[in-house]
């Protein structure tokens, strides 16, 4: 492997401590699968890109940005959404307080009709995608957004706050074809004191 080899992370959690939310066996297949299936893909997309670099082979490094866009939009997205999540016994679920809470309201009205308009962003997701709450820099407001496929929020202006994953697999194992299910059961996992300290950062 060259110089870019990227590395699959460790969960900040056991693999069955999501349960019943999200059961050892989902995520062991959606960690240790799909997760490692992108990063050792970017890192053959990537490795062939240099290749092609040292080849000034122009025609092959413009074919190969779609894959390493793909795999590595697939790394960055679920690198991220395994950190939005915690397990339930150790205050997983348990809403914002502080200033993400206050900064909610504001921009949503009340925390409750932020969770209707996120979970009904992120179900309607068509096909494969993910839901995301990010900052917006430029008004300082807190957004909504989806990406489709593995689309990150960069080129969209938009720093990362929240994100679901909202592909099939995430929850084909456990929900079958009842995403909305499986986004109305997420909440009670979500880790909103990392979520809230990641608002924090970019605000203070
Ligand atoms: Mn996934």
């Amino acid at each position: 492997m060259a110089e870019t080899s990227y590395q699959l992370p460790d969960l900040p959690y056991d693999y069955n401590e999501l349960e019943p939310v999200i059961s050892a066996e989902a995520l062991k297949l959606h960690h240790d699968k799909h997760h490692r299936g992108y990063v050792k893909n970017l890192n053959t997309a990537l490795d062939q890109y240099h290749e092609a670099e040292r080849k000034k082979d122009l025609d092959k490094m413009v074919a190969l940005q779609s894959a390493i866009e793909f795999n590595g939009g697939g790394h960055i997205n679920h690198s991220f959404f395994w950190n939005c999540l915690k397990p339930q016994k150790k205050g997983g679920g348990e809403p914002p307080k502080g200033t993400l809470l206050k900064a909610i309201k504001e921009d949503f009205t009340s925390f409750d009709h932020f969770a209707e308009v996120f979970s009904k962003a992120s179900v309607g997701v068509q096909g494969s995608g993910w839901g995301w709450l990010a900052f917006n820099k430029e008004t300082k407001n807190l957004e909504i957004a989806t990406t489709a496929n593995h689309g990150t929020l960069t080129n969209k202006g938009l720093v990362p706050i929240l994100v679901v994953d909202v592909w099939e697999h995430a929850y084909y194992l456990q929900y079958k074809n009842m995403r909305p299910d499986f986004v109305k059961a997420i909440w009670s996992v979500l880790d909103w004191g990392t979520i809230e300290k990641r608002y924090n950062s970019l605000t203070s």
